[in-house]
């Protein structure tokens, strides 16, 4: 009754902000207004080990923690399964809360780790499922490579599904780190004050139905120019939705812009690069392949970088051996 699962997060290339209003639903169902489309980065990793305790128990890159989203999870679960308390040691490779998607590897890998230690036997789509209702990023880091999230199935529940494996498209990404500081306003705060204030929002919502078509279809056709065009939109128009909250959220630093600048200026040299930046200050640079590596010594001269990661497209979440330390050497 114990397990350790590794998840990658993601870099989503249509992006989520927005859920729909809770009282379209029965219970809390955290699904989101957008589709969205991701890829998975290998560099980066969140493991989770679970295992039946005396009483639930939490640890987060070391220490005794308490999370009021782990702990939801954990009594929807019980819902479904007679689950014996558990003590869940969690720990990330990369900084928490700063705009690299913690929450979407981290509840990646607990679902991934509660299903593999009590034997759930649940398919790829559930725990999809169970990771979205926790934070719905993390459905995309279940599945890993390149992911939708979308409404599927003859019920339209969303949860996500393979739009490319990613040994077929070896793009890489280039995570510009400007800060390694938690942000002011977490996502699932901000999306909610943009739903409700912001004046683009009903077109950002509505538009994005046809950016996940652009970016699924240049996905499945392998075009770069295409990805770059529909995945820069998406991210440069939901900055915009979040630049006209009230109060405004501004996830930039001054790096931020000077990262853009950077990757302005390699595609004007003629590199295939675009750049995509979440609810935080970060900038990825993804890139087609063979091209990481100018693109990060370009970004590393951006003033204000702190460091560069140069990563590929991760796998799906996955239950390891507890031994397996080294979460770098099963990058799948
Ligand atoms: C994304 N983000 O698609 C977008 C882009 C941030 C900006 O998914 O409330 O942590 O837990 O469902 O998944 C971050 O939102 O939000 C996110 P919840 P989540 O990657």
């Amino acid at each position: 009754m114990k397990a350790t699962a590794i998840a990658h997060p993601n870099v989503a290339l249509v992006k989520y902000w927005g859920k729909q209003p809770e009282a379209n639903h029965a219970r809390r169902e955290n699904t989101p207004a957008t589709p969205s489309l991701s890829i998975a980065l290998s560099a980066l990793a969140t493991r989770t080990a679970v295992a039946a305790a005396e009483q639930d128990e939490l640890r987060v890159n070391g220490r005794p923690a308490t999370d009021a989203r782990i702990a939801g999870l954990l009594a929807e679960m019980r819902r479904a399964w007679a689950l014996p308390p558990i003590s869940v040691t969690t720990c990330n490779d990369f900084p928490t809360s700063a705009g690299l998607a913690s929450s979407a590897s981290g509840f990646a890998a607990l679902v991934t780790a509660i299903d593999g230690a009590f034997a759930l036997g649940l398919s790829v789509r559930e725990r999809s499922v169970w990771a979205r209702r926790a934070s719905a990023s993390a459905a995309r880091s279940v599945v890993g490579g390149f992911a939708a999230l979308a409404p599927t199935g003859d019920d339209g529940e969303w949860a996500s599904s393979a739009v490319l494996a990613k040994e077929a498209w070896p793009l890489e990404v280039v995570v510009a780190v400007v800060s390694e500081t938690a942000k002011g306003v977490p996502s699932n705060v901000g999306m909610e004050q943009s739903r409700r204030s912001s004046p683009f929002y009903s077109a950002w919502v509505e538009s994005t139905r046809s950016d996940f078509e652009a970016a699924r279809k240049a996905v499945v056709a392998r075009d770069f120019d295409a990805l770059a065009t529909v995945a820069e939109h998406s991210c440069f128009k939901m900055h915009a939705v979040m630049l006209a909250t009230q109060p405004a959220l501004v996830y930039w630093k001054a790096a931020t812009l000077a990262c853009i600048d950077a990757v302005r200026r390699l595609q004007d040299a003629g590199t295939s690069v675009f750049c995509t930046i979440d609810a935080g200050p970060q900038v990825k640079a993804v890139c087609a392949p063979g091209q990481g590596g100018a693109v990060a010594d370009a970004l590393a001269q951006a003033p204000g970088v702190l460091r560069v990661v140069e990563s590929g497209i991760g796998g799906a979440a996955r239950c390891v051996e507890a031994s397996d330390a080294d979460m770098g050497s099963r990058a799948g």
